[in-house]
């Protein structure tokens, strides 16, 4: 039998360091502030950290622009602090997982720089045309931009600056690999792989016009996306045994399975998508309409599609969970903990976003100029040449801007949350008063404490970290599954409304967010409940 790896038990946590915690009062988070919470995580019991890009870039898209794969950009720190961190979070039992970005660079990249000049070798490194096609980009708009330098048009998926790598380029893996066994050789324990099955592009001929993303399916999970992965794993990866999961944009199952599955040798999970888009009717921005059935039925077919997944219900490029899916009002912290039971207890490595721990909610801007997401930005520019009301758009981009989620992490009540001495980049949600890490430590009846005892829980459950997955009953508001292990079972029950829900269970409660010894049939509001049936 093959051996147990880490993230199989594990939990990670996902970092997004320029909204983590400021240790030098410039306005943006840093390596020194992460350092200075390890303590703090060691304690939530996390496994492991998903770092946001600290690679140099010019903050085009909060580092997912990289200009070096090898330095840490001056806003975080230093090579030094980096390997600081790594050292401090091995000392606490807490793997470092890096962000790895290979779809795009920035275009200060030298690479980009090089290839624009035409320099000799460099030529070929991104995707170059006489005549861009009709593709679109996922921030809105066209996919091809015209560089005055090289008198060519440059393929981007991403914004202007975020130059597409040209794979096909046989230089391109061998830089890449070079990169991996750099962090590899320093220690870290895998790779966070963004926009993973978008990276080979099969041609560039034009795409069925469409008004988003002309263009996919001509580079969607391809066979050549396929091989790339395989060589990267046996090349490297393997060698350091090293964790990979894979951002994996629009997939269907199948797509999933031919990317993950244990057999294929290609990625040890992948962030799927289609529970975050479950409530998106047409396009996402134009409806918030949150059915919690179609949510269920998402997840359960999810769990059964693959051997291990990856569960997430926040990252840096979504909107909180609990202002999304639970209640951000009355039912704060019922409601977040209902969450929490849930993403604690599925089949799969759960991942939790900086801040969830505590419930942190949506934004509270009030205008765009707070703004700073590049992508919300582009897409309010064309929203503006629409016919739609002010309010409309605006609606629009509050329920789904990814700065819902960028907002500094509320660590006590004093001014900024104590995320920064000196004005944050983006600014804090004014509700750090009432939602914050300090407060929360203290209450023993806190979300944070709940996250605290549940990842105990699951740590000491072999039910909850190994066993199958089967859902029994999914209704409305309510969802109940089973899990089960070497004949042991547990039951998860949980309502997603503020109405008292009777489901055909009973049985002693090994735990959930309402104290109770039995659970006796009747679920109560925002109630999330595990117990042994009889
Ligand atoms: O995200 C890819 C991606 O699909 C999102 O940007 C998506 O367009 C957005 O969530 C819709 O709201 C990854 C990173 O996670 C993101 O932060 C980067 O901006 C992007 O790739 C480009 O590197």
């Amino acid at each position: 039998m093959e051996q147990r790896k880490w993230w199989q038990d594990g939990v990670v946590y996902q970092i997004y360091p320029r909204s983590f915690c400021d240790s030098n009062g410039d306005g943006y988070g840093d390596i020194p502030g992460i350092i200075s919470k390890l303590d703090k995580l060691q304690d939530l019991g996390i496994d492991a950290i998903w770092l946001s890009p600290v690679y140099k870039s010019p903050q085009v898209d909060n580092g997912y622009d990289i200009a070096d794969y090898k330095a840490i950009d001056p806003m975080f720190g230093t090579m030094e602090d980096f390997d600081n961190l790594l050292a401090e979070a091995k000392a606490r039992g807490i793997r470092i997982i890096m962000d790895l970005v290979i779809n795009h660079t920035s275009d200060q990249h030298e690479w980009f720089q090089k290839s624009r000049r035409r320099e000799k070798g460099y030529e070929d490194y991104y995707i170059w045309s006489d005549k861009p096609n009709n593709w679109g980009g996922f921030f809105g708009g066209g996919a091809w931009d015209f560089d005055e330098v090289r008198g060519q048009y440059y393929l981007h998926l991403f914004a202007k600056e975020q130059p597409d790598l040209n794979w096909r380029n046989p230089k391109i893996m061998e830089e890449v690999q070079e990169i991996l066994r750099f962090w590899l050789d320093k220690g870290v324990a895998g790779f966070r792989c963004d926009v993973i099955n978008i990276i080979w592009k099969n041609d560039l001929e034009n795409g069925v016009p469409s008004p988003i993303l002309a263009g996919l399916k001509h580079y969607h999970s391809t066979p050549g996306c396929h091989a790339i992965l395989r060589r990267l794993r046996r090349d490297v990866l393997d060698k350091y045994d090293a964790y990979t999961v894979g951002e994996t944009v629009f997939v269907n199952e199948q797509q999933g399975r031919e990317l993950c599955e244990p057999h294929r040798k290609e990625l040890d999970e992948i962030f799927s998508f289609e529970h975050m888009e479950t409530e998106q009717i047409g396009v996402k921005w134009f409806k918030h309409s949150f059915k919690p059935e179609k949510f269920f039925r998402s997840i359960a077919k999810w769990q059964h599609a693959l051997t291990w997944n990856a569960n997430y219900f926040e990252n840096h490029d979504q909107p909180r969970s609990v202002s999304r899916f639970g209640d951000d009002g009355e039912y704060h912290n019922k409601s977040a903990k209902m969450l929490a039971t849930m993403l604690l207890t599925l089949k799969g490595t759960p991942y939790i976003y900086e801040g969830q721990e505590i419930g942190m909610t949506n934004f509270d801007f009030t205008s765009m100029d707070e703004l700073q997401d590049v992508e919300s930005h582009n897409i309010y520019g064309i929203a503006k040449k629409l016919p739609l009301s002010e309010a409309y758009r605006w609606k629009m981009i509050k329920t789904s801007s990814r700065d819902n989620a960028r907002q500094g992490v509320q660590w006590d009540s004093s001014p900024n949350g104590g995320f920064t001495s000196g004005t944050p980049w983006l600014a804090v949600n004014r509700n750090y008063e009432t939602i914050n890490y300090a407060a929360q430590e203290l209450d023993p009846d806190s979300i944070l404490n709940y996250y605290k005892a549940m990842l105990r829980f699951r740590r000491e459950n072999e039910v909850l970290r190994r066993g199958g997955f089967n859902e029994r009953l999914i209704k409305g508001n309510v969802f109940v599954y089973e899990r089960e292990y070497e004949g042991k079972k547990l039951t998860v029950l949980l309502n997603f409304s503020a109405k008292a829900e009777k489901v055909p269970f009973k049985g002693r409660q090994a735990f959930g967010n309402y104290e109770k010894k039995e659970f006796v049939g009747i679920l109560a509001p925002w109630e999330g409940a595990i117990i042994e049936e009889g």
